[in-house]
């Protein structure tokens, strides 16, 4: 499998067709890079496209301007039992509405992929985990997390006490919050708060 592989599916380029096994062909051009291989990213699109037959065009070539609502997204087999399938398609979507793309699909699914390395993964936990979006994971969002994590299962006591372990152990400036550096530090210690950024498609 190669590691990196081109592909352009809405800027400008050259349109590659491609013959899906007993479907028609698919439009698609060359553009980003993703972790995925040209099969994967057609088995993506077939994906995309049972979602929504009547949205979603099997030619790119003049640049569709096609989104899928969040809902249709979250209710796909691999998103919905996560207990973050909101955040992160949030997390994806380019409009800022919860719509995905086809190429914000693939963005999605690339990152959430095994072969993503943990640097990507961080960047994009640390999005969906920033709850107020204010840049900084603060005890509110940690609490927010970890509840999201355990399903609800621990007291309120119980979080709020891990919670302040996890900032005071994280936090190496000292702020009683943490960026994105202390953040990286936190899941160093803690390979747990990646573990739901897996998914295989
Ligand atoms: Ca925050
Ligand atoms: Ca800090």
């Amino acid at each position: 499998m190669q590691p990196c592989t081109m592909w352009n599916l809405c800027a400008a380029g050259k349109t590659e067709s491609c013959e899906l096994p007993g479907s028609e062909k698919v439009y698609l051009l060359k553009q980003d890079c993703t972790f995925f291989t040209r099969k994967e990213i057609l088995r993506l699109h077939a994906r995309f496209y049972e979602l929504a037959p009547n949205m979603v065009p099997m030619d790119y070539t003049n640049d569709p301007e096609v989104r899928l609502p969040l809902q249709l997204i979250i209710n796909m087999p691999e998103l919905v039992e996560n207990p973050f399938k909101e955040r992160i398609v949030q997390a994806f979507s380019e409009d800022g509405e919860g719509n995905l793309s086809f190429n914000d699909f693939v963005d999605m699914f690339s990152v959430m992929s095994e072969m993503a390395p943990r640097e990507l993964k961080a960047i994009y936990a640390f999005k969906i985990y920033d709850f107020n979006t204010d840049n900084f994971i603060c005890k509110s969002d940690l609490e927010q997390t970890l509840n999201k994590l355990t399903r609800e299962e621990l007291e309120a006591e119980e979080v709020t006490l891990v919670c302040e372990k996890v900032i005071e152990e994280a936090d190496m400036d000292g702020d009683g919050k943490l960026a994105f550096a202390d953040f990286e530090n936190m899941i160093s210690k803690a390979p747990d708060f990646l573990s739901t950024f897996h998914i295989r498609i």
